[in-house]
This record gives C-alpha cells, sequence and structure tokens, in this order.
C-alpha cells in the first residue's frame, strides 16, 4: 500500500462514525446525550438502572442527573425541565410505570414543551421483579408512542429519534427495552451530541394546567396526535418490509425482531418501530401479500389484538406463549408448532440445565439479625422489597408477605386492623424503599393510631439494584455530598414517639429492641443501622473459624443462611459439624453471638 492510499484511508476512517461496544443501557444514554437532553432523573430499578449511571458519566454542563426519590417523582422533574424548555429524559423499569403513572396519564394530555422521553425497561422471563407487567399496553392505555429498539445500535437510534417525535407530535414518547437488550453488549456507532436551544417557559395555561375544561380540549388532540403518529409509522424506514419467501408473513419488533431473523429469515418479515399506533395501511398490505400470517411479540398480544381488530386473519400468541422471555427455541418450537417448521429438525438436547443455587443474603449482610430475632420472636411480617425480601426463604424464612415498593406499613395497618391475629404485627422496610414510598403510609399508622413496629433496614444504601445512592446516604448520583435526610428526625416529625436506633450486629440487642418496641402499644420504629458489606466498600472484618473439637453440629448458626458456613466432613451425634469459609466470611460475628457451644472464634 503507498503512502497515498494509507492517507485516504485515514481520512476516510476519520469521517466514518466511531464504533464501540455497548450495552442496551449504555446506547440508551448515548442516544440521550446525542439529542441534548440536559435534565435526567429516575429511580433506580433492573434492568434499568445502568441508563442513568451511564448519563451521570458524560460532562455535567452536557447533563444534570439525578437520582429521584421515586418513579413519580423523576417524572414530575423530567416534566418541569420539558416545561421549562429543555431537552428531559426520565428512566425507570416497568413496574416503575405504575408508581409514575398518575403523572404520566396527565402528561400525556400536557403533551411537551421541549422534547421529553421515557425509557421503560421491561423483565419478560421475571429476572429480577415482583411481575411480568408489559408496558406497551401502559402505552396505548396512555396514548403515548411506543418505540421497540431490537439492539443496541436501535437503542441509541430510537432514543434520540423519540426526542425529535416527541416535539414534533407534541408528546411524551416512551422507548421500551427488556432485561436481553439493556443488558446484552454489541457495536454502536456512535454519532455527535447536538446543542438544543432552550425553548424556555412556554406560558399557556390551557395546555399546562390540567383542569376539567383544559382536560376536555386537550382529549380530542390525542386522537389527533395518534392519527398523525400513524400515518407517520406508515411512511417511516422503522417500518421495513423485508420482502422474503411470500408463504409466511412475520410481524414483529424489538428482541423477537432478532429470534425471528435467526430461525426464519427466509419469511417475508414487516419490522414494526414499535406497537403504538400501528402503521394500518401498511399491515393490510403485508397481510395481503403472505399467505399466512404471524405475529411475534413477547407477553401480551398487543400487536395481534390490534390486528385482529383490523379484520385480518392472523396468528401469534397460539404458537407463542404470553409468559416469559423469548428465544430463538422458542421461536423455532412454535413455528414447528404451526406446521412451519419440520419439527424433526428440532434439536431435541437444547435443554442445558444449570446449577440451582437457592438465593440467599450475602455473608455478613446486616439485615440477617433482624430477621432472626424476628423469627425467634414469631411475628407476623409484612414484607417489603430489597435484598431482605430473601429472608423469605429458608433458612431465615420469616416474611409472610410482600407486595410492592412501599406496601409493608400499610399492609401491617390493614392486619392491625382486622384483628384476630395473636402474632405481633411487624412490617419491614428497607432504607431506600422507605424515601421511595414508605414515608406516607408511616404518617397513615400515625394517624389512624395503629398497633404496629416498623423495622427500618438502614444499610446506607440501594442493595438490591446494586448500591445506588438515595436521600439517606447523603451522596448525589455524581457522588458529591448534600444534605443527608436523617431517618430519625423524619420519624420523629412524622409523630412516632418510639423510635430507637440499634446495631444490626449486635444480636441480643436486636432482639431485646425488637421486644421493647412490640411491647409499646401504638407505632414504634426501630432502625436497624449497619452498612452493606458490598456497597460502596466491601468490608471484610478479620473471619471466623469454628473449633471444630467443641462443635455439637447443633445447626444453630446454619439458621442464618450465611453462605460462608457449611457442613464440614466432621460428625457429632450423627450430625454434620460446620466449618467457616474464610474468604467469604465478613467477620459479621453474628454465628459466634448464637453459637451455644461458643465455638466459634477469631482466627
Ligand atoms: C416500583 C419499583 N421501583 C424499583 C424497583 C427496583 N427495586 C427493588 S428493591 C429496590 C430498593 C432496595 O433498596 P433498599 O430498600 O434500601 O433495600 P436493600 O436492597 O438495600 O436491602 C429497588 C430500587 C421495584 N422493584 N419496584
Amino acid at each position: 500500500m503507498n503512502i497515498n492510499m494509507k492517507n485516504e484511508q485515514a481520512q476516510l476512517a476519520a469521517k466514518l462514525p466511531e464504533t464501540k461496544p455497548l450495552s442496551g443501557n449504555e446506547a440508551f444514554a448515548q442516544g440521550a446525550w446525542e439529542a441534548g437532553v440536559k435534565v435526567a432523573a429516575a429511580y433506580p430499578g433492573t434492568p434499568s438502572t445502568e441508563i442513568l449511571e451511564t448519563v451521570a458519566k458524560y460532562p455535567e454542563e452536557d447533563i444534570y442527573a439525578q437520582w429521584s426519590t421515586n418513579e413519580k417523582v423523576s417524572l414530575d422533574v423530567a416534566t418541569g425541565a420539558s416545561f421549562a424548555g429543555v431537552r428531559s429524559l426520565c428512566v425507570m423499569k416497568h413496574v416503575g410505570v405504575n408508581v409514575a403513572s398518575d403523572a404520566l396519564m396527565s402528561l400525556t394530555y400536557i403533551g411537551v414543551n421541549a422534547g421529553l422521553v421515557l425509557i421503560v425497561c421491561d423483565d419478560p422471563g421475571i429476572h429480577s421483579s415482583q411481575n411480568e407487567q408489559d408496558t406497551r399496553i401502559m402505552c396505548q392505555f396512555a396514548m403515548i408512542p411506543a418505540l421497540e429498539p431490537s439492539d443496541a445500535q436501535e437503542a441509541l437510534e430510537f432514543t434520540r429519534l423519540a426526542f425529535d417525535l416527541s416535539e414534533q407530535f407534541d408528546t411524551p414518547v416512551i422507548v421500551r427495552s427488556t432485561t436481553r437488550l439493556s443488558h446484552t453488549r454489541s457495536p454502536v456507532s456512535l454519532g455527535d451530541r447536538v446543542e438544543v436551544e432552550s425553548r424556555g417557559f412556554v406560558e399557556n395555561p390551557n395546555k399546562n394546567v390540567m383542569i376539567p375544561s383544559n382536560a376536555r380540549t386537550q382529549h380530542p388532540k390525542l386522537l389527533e396526535r395518534e392519527k398523525g403518529l400513524r400515518e407517520y409509522f406508515e411512511t417511516s424506514e422503522l417500518t421495513r418490509w423485508e420482502k422474503g419467501d411470500a408463504k409466511v408473513g412475520i410481524i414483529t419488533m424489538g428482541t423477537p425482531y432478532t429470534y425471528v431473523k435467526e430461525v426464519m429469515g427466509d419469511a417475508s418479515i414487516l419490522k414494526l418501530a414499535g406497537s403504538y399506533p400501528l402503521p394500518e395501511n401498511k399491515i393490510r398490505e403485508f397481510a395481503a401479500s403472505v399467505d399466512r400470517l404471524f405475529i411475534v411479540e413477547e407477553l401480551e398480544p398487543v400487536v395481534e389484538t390490534q390486528v385482529k381488530a383490523m379484520g385480518i386473519a392472523v396468528e401469534g400468541k397460539k404458537f407463542f406463549s404470553r409468559l416469559g422471555e423469548f428465544s430463538p427455541e422458542l421461536i423455532r418450537a412454535g413455528f414447528a408448532e404451526a406446521g412451519i417448521i419440520d419439527k424433526a429438525t428440532i434439536q431435541k438436547d437444547w435443554n442445558v440445565s444449570q446449577t440451582i443455587r437457592p438465593p440467599v443474603l450475602c455473608s455478613g449482610c446486616p439485615h440477617t439479625s433482624s430477621y432472626m430475632a424476628l423469627r425467634a420472636i414469631n411475628a407476623r411480617v409484612a414484607g417489603d422489597i430489597g435484598c431482605y425480601t430473601l429472608a423469605t426463604v429458608e433458612p431465615l424464612q420469616s416474611i409472610d408477605t410482600v407486595v410492592s415498593m412501599g406496601s409493608s406499613i400499610a399492609n401491617a395497618i390493614g392486619m392491625a386492623k382486622a384483628g384476630g391475629d395473636t402474632k405481633p404485627i411487624v412490617a419491614t422496610i428497607g432504607d431506600s424503599t422507605f424515601y421511595h414510598s414508605g414515608v406516607p403510609p408511616l404518617i397513615d399508622a400515625v394517624y389512624n393510631d395503629a398497633d404496629i413496629t416498623v423495622i427500618l433496614l438502614d444499610n446506607h444504601v440501594t442493595g438490591m439494584t446494586g448500591g445506588q445512592d438515595h436521600p439517606g446516604t447523603g451522596l448525589t448520583l455524581r457522588g458529591k455530598k448534600t444534605h443527608r435526610v436523617d431517618y430519625e428526625d423524619v420519624i420523629r416529625a412524622i409523630g412516632v414517639k418510639w423510635v430507637k436506633k440499634v446495631d444490626s450486629y449486635d444480636m441480643a440487642a436486636m432482639y431485646q429492641t425488637f421486644r421493647e418496641a412490640i411491647d409499646f402499644k401504638g407505632v414504634s420504629v426501630v432502625i436497624s443501622d449497619r452498612p452493606c458489606v458490598l456497597d460502596p466498600l466491601k468490608i471484610k472484618g478479620p473471619s471466623l473459624e469454628v473449633r471444630s473439637k467443641n462443635c455439637t453440629a447443633c445447626q444453630v448458626c446454619m439458621n442464618l443462611g450465611c453462605p460462608a458456613i457449611s457442613w464440614s466432613d466432621e460428625w457429632y451425634d450423627g450430625h454434620h459439624k460446620v466449618k467457616i469459609d474464610p474468604q467469604s466470611c465478613m467477620g459479621c460475628t453474628l454465628c459466634a453471638q448464637i453459637c451455644p457451644s461458643d465455638c466459634i472464634q477469631a482466627v
């Protein structure tokens, strides 16, 4: 190669967009940054958490980014920024939409000033959630366009485009992801950021104030908007007709598109930008061009129901489940069931078995002692959502109910008011969850004089989602020191008369304090206080060991469910003695505190 050719190649490479391997979540963040977003807010939730964490890595002068106390607050913050004239982003997991939905249902009537985009990550297969709801139904319900990218490149591009659509059609736009897309890495071409001028606050109470008279005039505009968006998707490049064998036509979108391409690459495919609103004419044209029409969509038959309502014969959920996450194997099995693929070609030995590993709290987890104490007290425990939900399963097995984030305290109020239970009524709630949605029910408990005990499990972090900060940690999303909202101050200000803080690693004090709290008539709160052993720093004290000659194999320490403790090869009276793995042991000493034969000691 001569020097000129080398120079030409170098110039060409300089013109090409930079390509990087990005996860879907990183690509969403990049798309938002490229779109000129100025304000971003979220409450963490798997699989969406890394989107805002990535946004916070872009320069502060470009984007202000914050953790909000909950999803409704984050949407209201984004809405405020849009009112003020700058592009804003809001991110949440699918169940977060339930929390934000009151604001969302009004926002859809208001529309936007500057573009507002919500990225919502669903969790088909329930890898880490309390349910498997399909956000696409919420999009239809709220009449908000749903964009459904198939891979990380589209995650970036759809997000960037979503801001333009938001402004063009005066609507919030939802970009819908799923766990597979959010957490899968693939090469992505990056673009530059466009700096978008602030539009400033536009005074327009008829549009911005949702009182009945204004809502009445706004509602018909939503129908107009829907019509406009439908027409847009009819001709948009995002609606892609990939011509193939006309015997089988498949309408699909999102991650299922990639499975369809892998399994049925020769078929005719209509790839949709999303599930709402649908390009009806394009779908009719496509349906007329194929012998048999299928819809492949994960979770609910959102598109299928709409296409059937158009009077078009289509098959979908008959062969592709409404439950769980899709995979190429499931798509292949569905088409085999439909008689499209020869069943004999399906690989039978695909089932790869995994070693079963029950979920447990970490060794040294400060939540463990609370549940040991509650089990000893034999309390009726209304649980909540966080790492501590793991105390539902053996061996701690001490939580009776878990509904949704922030439900524990009000569930306990209901149980106490129902009466008839001989057990003391206790609610357990994490520190992040308390500020998310635990404060109003605590106010309710005081107001209605409920006889309940609340255990606030303060591990100084949002543990479940990977250690995010929150108002109780005193640090912002970008790690800056800020005002720490003090639990005791808040709880006392609400009017709780009995509040005590106790060290989670002092088993006897925990038990004693719980007993006193339960004996108190009315609302009592115990703050179980110790930092998480893994976040933000790994806290490893000197490990403990079992003096095996003194171990009576009583198994009391096994009740902790500590992953550092296991059975040894030695026996006592027909039972296994125990041992401690020094690598995993965090040195919390809980096992030593409860060992009746005093055989667990520091190394
Ligand atoms: C509405 C909603 N938003 C977010 C989540 C994701 N999520 C589950 S538990 C949790 C918070 C856990 O933190 P904390 O209460 O401090 O308990 P920890 O996990 O630290 O024990 C979050 C953000 C969810 N399940 N539901």
